[in-house]
């Protein structure tokens, strides 16, 4: 199947949205001041400890934050996960909180919940309730940490907490929610945040948000096509067709009640982006068939829910 960029191109995108988060956190005055050295954010001469890429930035932030939550879409649960994300935070209190749950298949992802150990949440955040159930599982998962601060006679100071994830899984937007109101920078495609964002969510809790990690390896060709049909691998990384054709895929395989409600015959038509773009009357000159067209808008639609919820791992 045609690529039009490989895994490192995964790691460049990546690290061109790192550069500029370390302008963010160079202008943060709550950090404590070894993690300024640390970080990326002293002066172009210090790159010889600088880390070069978002996922090594937040590595090196993560010594310093009491709580990791890791944002995962529910519609991919296992995907949107960092294949090194247990090696890197395991040894970290984390949550996991599961995303676009309106969009998600509501058995497939209680399936996976009931098979994590870790304290999960499963959220959609179109909806304004059940912040105070996070809030709480937040302070429940770093209680060790603020009651050890006490017994050193440490000062009580707010609970930090890192929001981890892949592009577009929604950790900015799980901050507003939290918070009521837009402080970070949200959107509709991968890599929207750029920099680091500490955001006070509650009087005990500071959650940084973060710019989405891709892995520069590991991802199988599969995974790849999962990512890319719901948008949370970079457009740069994949091309429209092959990824509409693999997702129609798993659709037959996985859901073709939901395919046959969405479009009559499409589960079965011969070949599925000729036949959607004669339904949709997608048609070129001399009535050929918009097969690119068609494929940006079953992807777009699959996207937006309008296929159906569903979990395609
Ligand atoms: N339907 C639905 N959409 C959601 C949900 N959570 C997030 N989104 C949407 O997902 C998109 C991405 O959200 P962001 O918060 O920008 O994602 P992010 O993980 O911060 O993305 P990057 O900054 O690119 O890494 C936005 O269009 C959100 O509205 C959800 O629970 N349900
Ligand atoms: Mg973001």
């Amino acid at each position: 199947m045609a690529r039009s960029s490989s895994g490192r191109d995964s790691e460049k995108q990546a690290r061109g949205s790192g550069s500029s988060s370390s302008g963010g956190e160079s202008k943060k005055k709550r950090k404590p001041k070894q993690k300024q050295k640390n970080s990326t954010s002293g002066s172009r001469n210090s790159s010889a400890r600088s880390p070069r890429t978002p996922f090594q930035h937040i590595q090196n932030l993560i010594k310093w934050v009491d709580l990791v939550i890791e944002v995962i879409d529910a519609r991919l649960p296992d995907s949107t996960r960092h294949p090194n994300a247990d090696a890197i935070f395991g040894h970290k209190p984390r949550l996991f909180i599961f995303t676009k749950e309106d969009l998600a298949d509501p058995e497939a992802v209680r399936a996976v919940l009931d098979r994590i150990d870790v304290p999960s949440a499963l959220l959609s955040l179109k909806r304004s309730s059940g912040k105070d159930k996070i809030i709480n599982m937040a302070i429940e998962a770093t209680r060790a940490q603020q009651e050890a601060l006490v017994r050193k006679g440490i000062l009580p100071r707010p609970m930090r907490i890192c929001i981890v994830g892949l592009p577009n899984v929604g950790k900015s937007s799980l901050i507003n929610w939290l918070i009521g109101r837009k402080k970070t920078k949200t959107g509709n495609r991968p890599g929207i945040t750029q920099g680091t964002q500490w955001v006070r969510v509650h009087p005990k809790l500071e959650l940084l948000d973060t710019p989405g990690i891709l892995p520069p390896t590991g991802f199988t060709e599969l995974t790849r096509d999962k990512l890319a049909a719901l948008n949370l691998l970079p457009q740069s990384n994949y091309e429209v067709e092959p990824v509409a054709e693999a997702a129609l895929r798993l659709l037959r395989e996985r859901y073709p009640e939901l395919l046959e409600r969405y479009m009559e015959g499409l589960a079965d038509a011969e070949d599925g982006f000729d036949y959607f773009a004669r339904k949709r009357n997608l048609l070129s000159q001399g009535a050929v068939p918009d097969r690119l067209r068609a494929c940006s808008i079953f992807l777009s639609e699959l996207r937006d829910g309008k296929v159906g919820r569903l979990t395609l791992d």
